[in-house]
């Protein structure tokens, strides 16, 4: 119940810092978002990932990966999300996230293809 207390509370930050039109990711919550995304249960994720914060950082990310995450031929084209590992990249990146993912993160590559999305881009990181 603390848990779920505590997370209200946080929630309520960050909407609080953007109550209007867009939630997810604006620069200066960027951490935080990542930071809540992965950790807590299973559980406790697979719910707050339904948040809209977490769902614009879903879209934010799916529409800026350069992949094309819904499969249907187009890139980036405004409705992708995207999934648990492409989400972890992008917090890792330190462009987008120099502080890292805190907490004690559960990375979604290691616990093997929890969403199944990942066919082809399975081939870790680029650069
Ligand atoms: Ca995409
Ligand atoms: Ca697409
Ligand atoms: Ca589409």
């Amino acid at each position: 119940m603390k848990k779920l207390i505590a997370f209200a509370l946080f929630l309520g930050l960050i909407a609080g810092g953007l109550a209007i039109a867009d939630p997810g990711p604006n620069g200066s919550n960027n951490h935080g978002l990542c930071t809540a995304y992965f950790n807590g249960s299973a559980t406790g994720q697979a719910h707050k990932r339904n948040a809209p914060p977490f769902v614009g950082l879903a879209r934010e990310v799916g529409n800026s990966d350069g992949m094309d995450n819904d499969g249907d031929g187009q890139t980036d084209e405004g409705d992708e999300m995207a999934g648990p590992e492409g989400i972890w990249d992008w917090c890792n990146d330190p462009a987008n996230n120099p502080k890292g993912v805190g907490g004690n993160p559960d990375d979604p590559n290691k616990d093997g293809d929890t969403n199944g999305n990942s066919g082809g881009h399975g081939g870790g990181p680029k650069k």
